[in-house]
């Protein structure tokens, strides 16, 4: 097997010797990847900062545009073939895989197109005969450290408008599923975008990761991941005053009243449980159920997930494996620690697949009755698994809807406008969804986190911002004689 490279400036670099990336539905040997470090960090720097300076930055709008959408058009061309690396090396269903392909190519476009009407301000007739102009700047080197859960989404919705205004980038992907990213940045040559614009250091977080995280020459960190991982990006950032854009995790909930509309609501909560198997960040974690239908709602959605499909991604299942046997280990031992004190309705232990013995599956769980205080109401699990409270009245809606430490988006279903109303004023999340839960490929959707979930805005013309800078133009006036 022959490893894959690492991607930087032009050249396909090797690294500190490979890592091994298994395909989840199977256990299996999927490709071995080069295993970056810091020199290999600096080098993708170095490739970014020379790329920037000599010509990405004296780029038009117009310029970086055309070569984005060629890039949108290209990853269309390749769809198929992305989607089935993305679903060994995710274990993700076909399907799912996709439709990430396509969102992929959705950003590219959208931003290629944002970009082209995204101007400064004109500040004209101010005091003293000034007149002001605003210009939005690139940043530099944009450094993104990425997760495995939509690798192909997520690379493009970071790099997308960090290269539209200018930047260049360097991408960290995650060790587990590093490869739609690799293979992006030879298509994002491929469609004529200058060598060094996009370099892909893949490797392990603690070295290719930090590298990047505490690089002097970067000039800002995107980082999607967990808590613990973010605060120590954050940090080593912090010594070079280099500012984060922080995506993290979440324990996002449904919150249905009585008068929802339970047709609509069953197939929305179920995939939002079900979606790449739970490892989502605004995931439906937590299902917050009046109490005069929470009896109704659990048993439909437990006849719903009896009904599904479990099995290896590439046979398009309803649920695909987790993405390791780190994080099968993980789910599996916050579920068994949540039974000892919650009632287990639907699952709860390990899927042995009889076609794939050495997959990492787990299947569909549904805790009911939780105190809204336990762990399993608390703690991101990040698999299927959902944990479900009932409530008396829209007080208590509001209280457990806030009271975790995370706040990315939520969902309420009512077909009363002054509850959605009032439910979307008081609840603290970046995202709140009515009649309706997570839109999926929704690129126009500013997307971030209130409290622990993170920081910063990613998607919609707002990742535009997040990505520049503003510098402002004054110009004084003077007095016109005759
Ligand atoms: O994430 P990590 P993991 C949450 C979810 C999941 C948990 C652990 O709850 O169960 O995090 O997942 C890189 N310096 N989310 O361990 O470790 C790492 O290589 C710099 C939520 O996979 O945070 C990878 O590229 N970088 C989430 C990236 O950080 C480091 C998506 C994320 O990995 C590093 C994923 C270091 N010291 C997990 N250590 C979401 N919000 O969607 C690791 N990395």
């Amino acid at each position: 097997m022959k490893p894959l490279t690492a991607v930087i400036g032009a050249e396909r670099a090797a690294g500190q010797g490979v890592f091994d990336v298994l395909d989840p539905s199977t256990g299996e040997l999927l490709a071995q990847v080069a295993r970056c470090g810091a020199e290999e960090v600096d080098h993708a720097v170095s490739a970014a900062r020379d790329t920037f300076e000599s010509t990405w930055r004296h780029t038009t709008a117009e310029h970086r545009s055309k070569l984005i959408r060629r890039l949108a058009e290209i990853v269309r061309r390749e769809r198929e073939a992305l989607a089935d690396l993305e679903s060994h090396d995710t274990g993700k269903p076909i399907s799912q895989a996709r439709a990430d392909a396509d969102v992929a190519a959705r950003y590219l476009d959208f931003y290629a197109s944002a970009v082209e009407t995204f101007h400064g301000e004109s500040l004209p007739d101010l005091a003293d005969g000034l007149v002001a102009s605003t210009r939005l700047e690139p940043l530099g080197v944009t450094g993104h450290i990425l997760p495995w859960n939509y690798p192909l989404q997520m690379v493009a919705r970071s790099i997308a408008p960090a290269l539209a205004v200018g930047n260049c980038s360097v991408v960290k992907p995650a060790e587990e599923a590093p490869l739609s990213i690799l293979r992006l940045a030879e298509l994002a040559l491929e469609a004529g975008l200058p060598p060094g614009a996009l370099n892909v250091v893949p490797g392990y977080g603690a070295e290719a990761g930090a590298a990047l995280a505490g690089h002097t020459g970067v000039d800002h960190i995107s980082f999607t991941g967990s808590v613990e991982v973010g605060t120590l990006v954050a940090k080593a950032a912090a010594d070079n005053v280099v500012p984060v854009l922080m995506e993290l995790g979440g324990k996002s909930p449904n919150i249905v009243f009585p008068d929802a509309d339970l047709d609509r609501v069953l197939p929305v909560i179920t995939k939002a449980l079900l979606q790449n198997a739970g490892q989502t960040c605004s995931a439906g974690a937590r299902l917050l159920v009046h109490q005069d239908i929470h009896e109704a709602v659990v048993t439909q959605l437990v006849e719903r997930l009896r009904g599904i499909r479990i099995g290896a991604g590439f046979t398009d299942p309803d649920l695909g494996p987790l993405i390791s046997a780190a994080q099968l280990d993980r789910v599996s031992g916050m579920v068994e620690e949540a039974a000892e004190y919650t009632k287990v309705v639907h699952g709860g232990t390990r899927h042995v697949s009889p076609d794939h013995p050495g997959g990492f599956y787990f299947p569909p769980t549904v805790f009911d009755e939780v105190d809204p205080g336990s762990r399993i109401a608390q703690e991101e699990v990040f698999g299927p698994v959902v944990a479900v409270t009932p409530f008396r009245d829209v007080t208590e809606a509001v209280e457990f809807t806030n009271g975790t430490e995370y706040g990315l988006i939520a969902g309420v279903w009512t077909q009363n406008l002054d509850v959605a109303h009032h439910m979307a004023r008081e609840i603290r999340a970046g995202q709140v969804y009515l009649n309706a839960y997570g839109a999926g490929g929704g690129v126009e959707l500013p997307f971030g986190g209130y409290k622990k979930s993170g920081y910063g805005r990613e998607k919609g013309v707002e990742a535009l911002r997040s990505y520049s800078q503003t510098k402002t133009v004054v110009l004084k006036i003077g007095q016109v004689q005759g």
